[in-house]
């Protein structure tokens, strides 16, 4: 399959690709979690749930492998450094209870995808204690016993651990796609900074794309199997 993407076409294959998407969760879209805390406007991630909610399902009916990833720290915060607890905000750092459970810690309500995007059985669902989605997760291991060379990157924050995946992903050898539509920041100019920087000189870090045109290359493929 082929897609007309930025910088350059990105030519990829259903069965070695994987969509990911990243910490679309309560704690980051929602009011009263992680993202409210450290004094971000939440309302402005909304925005891209049913572009992402589209390409999820035409992804699904394609019988893609699907990768949700979740922030999340054991209940214990053994596997949170204090250096990322202490540089939280002050009122209600990473484990505190809030409103919606502690903040940023595993099985809390807060921490769960939201409904919009909720992993059905067969998905992959990682819990990562960093903004990188490879990071102590064993996640490469996984994609490459599964044969995955190519994935496609949604979600939560753009700069932040979606960026900090697409590089991780990047230096191990994976061809990488970020679907604008289906991505977003708390500061639109750090969305816009960072989709400019994936795709500079010459895809550095990856593709950039959009969901529909996705949504237009797995429709126009041959059906699997
Ligand atoms: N603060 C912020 O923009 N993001 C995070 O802390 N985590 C993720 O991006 N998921």
């Amino acid at each position: 399959m082929r897609i007309d993407a930025r910088p350059f076409a990105y030519d990829f294959d259903l069965a070695s690709t994987a969509l990911v998407l990243i910490d679309m969760q309560r704690d980051f879209i929602e009011p009263g979690g992680f993202g409210e805390t450290l004094g971000n406007d939440v309302s402005l991630l909304a925005a891209i749930v049913p572009a992402t909610q589209a390409v999820l399902a035409a992804w699904r009916q394609a019988g893609g492998l699907v990768v949700h990833t979740r922030e999340a720290h054991r209940p214990d915060l053994s596997d949170c450094p204090p250096a990322k607890r202490l540089r939280g905000a002050p009122s209600l750092r990473i484990g505190d209870e809030g409103p919606m459970g502690r903040i940023l810690v595993a099985g809390e309500p807060g921490n769960q995808i939201i409904d919009a995007l909720a992993p059905i059985e067969g998905e992959w669902v990682i819990d990562k204690p960093g903004k990188g989605a490879f990071h102590a997760t064993g996640l490469h291991e996984l994609l490459q016993a599964r044969g995955i060379t190519h994935l496609v990157f949604g979600g939560v924050t753009t700069e932040v651990c979606v960026q900090t995946s697409m590089r991780e992903a990047n230096d191990r050898g994976y061809d990488c796609l970020l679907l604008e539509d289906c991505t977003e920041s708390y500061f639109p100019q750090f969305k816009a900074a960072a989709v400019e920087m994936i795709r500079a000189q010459g895809a550095i870090v990856g593709w950039t794309a959009t969901g529909p045109q996705l949504m237009a290359a797995l429709a126009s493929a041959p059906p699997q199997g």
